[in-house]
């Protein structure tokens, strides 16, 4: 009798086991992770084309994935680029006034604005941040806030630089319950990140690490993991591991420091049986350099497309990858609706049962429609419709379904290629057949010329009337 009832607590024991062992349905609170490469350049993956880049993760997450040709960035640099996809948000709506904000700026993300990390965490989730900030920086101007930090906006926990690792003072920080550097809650782990060699090259491999540590401690509850990765951003360091392999030189290795990232977040999700209920996505918050000083050889690539980083309105600067990657819930789909990295966090929070703000304007779309019948979203009603905003957070041009009005122009490589465009005299392309920008069609379209225009001043008016968390 003795060894029935042994027999039975073993049974019991072995159900319980497996009962617990069982993932969350795939659609009940999703894990996230968004990888967020900073001024990757579109032609910058072999999946794009790049004949001596390698990157076999990325590769495969964009052919197993959904994989969007059209996916933009709302401004090409880095500041505003991450404002806008962590709140959904055009960078005018920040308040920053630039986009880009240096380490002694005054200006950080207003606390009032809520992102992604702070909707998925008021739903249970865990939220970790692993990489670069570039939203702010205590300093003797905002009387070292805490508020100028990732805590204070919705990271339960965080490691990586506050602001891009080119500034002679840029510093490594983490997050840090007992620490209290710069400011309470955090810990400095390097400084004056140029001239530290070994702190700068342990960047990607950190990072990755710490991602993975995260993932594995809060496999039984939902998480969000935002890995912003400093790379490929000038100066290029990848870990001695990666050094010398590729055959594009440095910024090859470096690509493929990322690419090892990614798989190795990927073998975790599998490995802990979190796969199935994982959105991954990725992508980039910027085109690439193409020209500094003597560095020519570290340049990145935008191809097809036309400028990089830094430039007002030309699609180099602001078309990256755009991945998601959900086995089990996304088919394999190539998909050519353009859509943005704006659409993240309405379409997150849908997914993931976050409230959508309705005291606010947000810019993007949910775009479930376009991912998976099974996440059961509304079908887009409307063309695309999207600004591009250029260095104070201004439009400087928008797209129209397939057509690009520019009324301002800027280009990294400062030719702009012959062109001049301004309010009163605009320049239109047809973007889906026009790949690079060529073929002015203005004059042969005035109607469209002047709705565009008319949208375009439209939302531009509407921002400068709500005004900022910064100032009403
Ligand atoms: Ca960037």
């Amino acid at each position: 009798m003795n060894r029935y009832l042994l027999f039975v607590a073993i049974l019991i024991g072995f159900f319980c086991q497996s009962l617990s062992a069982q993932p969350r349905p795939a659609l009940e609170k999703p894990n996230v992770i968004i990888f967020f490469l900073d001024d990757s350049g579109y032609g910058d993956f072999s999946y794009n084309g790049n004949p001596t880049i390698h990157t076999p993760h990325i590769d495969r997450m964009s052919r197993e994935g959904v994989n969007f040709t059209q996916f933009y960035v709302s401004t090409a640099a880095c500041s505003a680029s991450r404002y806008a996809l962590l709140t959904g948000r055009y960078p005018l709506r920040s308040g920053l006034g630039s986009w880009v904000i240096g380490p002694s700026a005054k200006s950080h993300i207003h606390p009032k604005e809520i992102t992604i990390a702070e909707g998925l965490k008021a739903v249970g989730y865990k939220t970790g941040m692993f990489g670069k900030w570039h939203l702010g920086n205590p300093n003797k101007k905002n009387n070292m806030s805490t508020e100028a930090l990732p805590l204070a906006h919705g990271f339960d926990t965080w490691v990586g630089t506050n602001v891009s690792h080119d500034y002679g003072n840029a510093k490594l920080l983490k997050s840090d319950p007992e620490g209290n550097n710069p400011v309470k809650g955090y810990s400095e782990i390097a400084r004056n990140l140029p001239s530290d060699k070994k702190a700068s090259t342990s960047l990607t491999g950190r990072y990755t690490q710490a991602a993975v540590q995260f993932i594995k401690k809060n496999k039984k509850q939902p998480f969000f993991a935002y890995i912003p990765h400093n790379q490929p951003h000038l100066a290029l360091f990848a870990h001695e591991e990666f050094t010398g392999k590729s055959r594009r030189g440095l910024l090859g290795d470096v690509m493929a420091e990322i690419d090892h990232s990614v798989g190795e977040v990927l073998k975790t999700l599998k490995e802990e049986s979190l796969d199935k209920n994982t959105l991954v996505i990725f992508t980039s918050d910027n085109g690439p350099w193409l020209v500094r000083e003597n560095k020519k050889l570290h340049i990145g690539y935008a191809f097809p497309f036309r400028d990089g980083k830094g430039c007002a309105s030309w699609e180099g600067g602001f078309r990256v990858p755009g991945i998601f990657y959900w086995p089990g819930t996304l088919k394999a789909k190539r998909e050519q609706e353009p859509a943005s990295t704006l659409d993240l966090l309405p379409t997150l929070f849908k997914i993931c049962g976050a409230q959508v703000p309705k005291d606010r304007s947000l810019d993007g779309r949910d775009i479930r429609s376009l991912l998976s019948s099974d996440l059961k979203g509304e079908p887009l009603n409307a063309p695309f419709k999207f600004i591009y905003s250029y260095s104070r957070n201004e439009p400087a041009a928008i797209r129209m379904g397939a057509w690009k009005l520019h009324i301002k122009l800027g280009s990294q490589l400062r030719n702009n290629y012959g062109f001049q465009a301004s309010r009163d005299k605009p320049l239109l392309f047809q973007v889906e057949q026009d790949l690079r920008e060529v073929y002015d069609r203005a004059k042969e379209e005035p109607d469209r010329v002047q709705q565009m225009l008319k949208d375009l001043l439209k939302i531009e008016a509407q921002m400068k009337a709500e005004g900022t968390y910064w100032r009403k």
